[in-house]
Order: C-alpha cells, then structure tokens, then sequence
C-alpha cells in the first residue's frame, strides 16, 4: 500500500497536489479540512463546533479529527492506498495515525512536505478568499495567525518524520505541474 502524507502550511497547494497524485496513483484522499467543510455546511454538530475554531484560524481539537480519520479508515479497508492531506497538524494526530495504521498493518510510506515562501502564501489564500467565499481566506489577520500556528504547531512534525527517515521536502515554488513533477520524483521511489 502505498500512504501519502501531503504536508506544508495553508496555501502551500496541499489541495490542489492531491488531485493530481490521486489521479496518477488512485489512492483514497483524505482531507481533514474537506471533511469539516462538509459538516460546515450539512450544519451537523461537529460542523457546528469546528466552525468557531476554523472561523479564527485555529485548529480543531486533536480528538474530534483524529476520530473522522478513523471512521474514514474503517470504511476504506480495501483501499490501495490513502493521501492525507492536511492531517496530521499536531504530534497527537501523528501518533494516533501510526496507531491507526499499525492496526491495519500498514505504515506511512513517506511525507511530502511542500516548501512555499511566506509572500506567496499569502498571495495565494486571499486570491482564493476572492472566489471561493471561505472565511478563513478573506481576512489577512486569519491567514497569518494559520500560517502561525503551522509554525508553532505543524511543522515540528517535520521532525517527528525525520526520525523515521520518511521526510520528504519538495520546492512547492512555481508551477502547478512544475510541483507536481517534483512530487512525482519522490513518490516513484517510495
Ligand atoms: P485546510 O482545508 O487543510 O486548509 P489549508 O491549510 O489552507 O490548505 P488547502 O489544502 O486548502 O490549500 P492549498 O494548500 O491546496 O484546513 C482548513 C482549516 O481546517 C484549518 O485552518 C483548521 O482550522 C482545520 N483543520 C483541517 N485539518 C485539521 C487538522 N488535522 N487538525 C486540526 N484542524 C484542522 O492551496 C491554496 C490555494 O493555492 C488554492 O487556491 C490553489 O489554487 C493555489 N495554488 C496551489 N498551488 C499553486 C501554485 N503552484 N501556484 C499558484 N497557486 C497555487
């Protein structure tokens, strides 16, 4: 099996790369910030209480994601394979995927960590706040207190994958399929 983790700070085209890979490697995309969208808008309880973290920029709470990924799991057993793509944020979620995944029998196979500068973060989110109507794109102050809590919290876990020798950074500068090539390179060899 082959699991991918699509990793980098918000902007980074977590999103927009997975559509890619999923098509080339036919793998099942897991996207916690898709599912809680789809809550959002089904206006469930969860999605209730996701919004008011998402609405400011913050993360939902470790337990309320790491338990829709492992619904997600249940009902994907014969799957060929998983691209997660913004989970995990937090060492937690980490831990509980390996968890998760030991069940299965099957480990992360790598983490591809895009690198995008700061500037063209911020380019990016607001040029999407313009047309996709999400809340968390339209303010600059929402924005930058995402892109910081990646740093606080999120981008420790580069280590954590390190030492599993299943880190992977790749220049998510340029164009989409300029990345995606990259992405490519790397994953060929997982
Ligand atoms: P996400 O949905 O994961 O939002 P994101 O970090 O902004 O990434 P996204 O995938 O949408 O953007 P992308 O980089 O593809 O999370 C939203 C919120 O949900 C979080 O802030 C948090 O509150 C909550 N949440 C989600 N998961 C969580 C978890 N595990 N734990 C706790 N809370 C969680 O791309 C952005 C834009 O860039 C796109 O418009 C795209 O068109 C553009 N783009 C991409 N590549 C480009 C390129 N090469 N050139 C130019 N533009 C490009």
């Amino acid at each position: 099996m082959l699991n991918l983790i699509l990793f980098g700070p918000p902007g980074a085209g977590k999103g927009t790369q997975s559509e890619y890979l999923i098509s080339r490697y036919k793998l099942v995309h897991l996207s916690t910030g898709d599912i809680l969208r789809g809550e959002i808008r089904e206006k469930t309880k969860l999605g209730m209480e996701a919004k008011g973290f998402i609405d400011k920029g913050q993360l939902v709470p470790d337990e309320v994601v790491i338990g829709m990924i492992r619904e997600k799991l249940k009902a994907n057993q014969t799957a060929p394979g998983f691209i997660f793509d913004g989970f995990p944020r937090t060492t937690v979620q980490a831990s509980a995927l390996d968890e998760l995944l030991d069940e299965m029998g099957t480990p992360i196979s790598g983490m591809l960590s895009l690198e995008v500068e700061h500037d063209e973060l911020i380019t990016r989110l607001m040029k999407r706040g313009e047309i996709s109507g999400r809340s968390d794109d339209s303010d600059l102050g929402i924005i930058e207190n995402r892109i910081k809590v990646y740093h606080n919290e999120t981008s420790p876990l580069k280590d954590y994958y390190k030492k599993q020798g299943k880190y992977f950074p790749v220049q998510g500068m340029g164009t989409i399929e300029e990345i995606f090539e990259r992405l490519v390179l790397v994953v060929d060899t997982l």
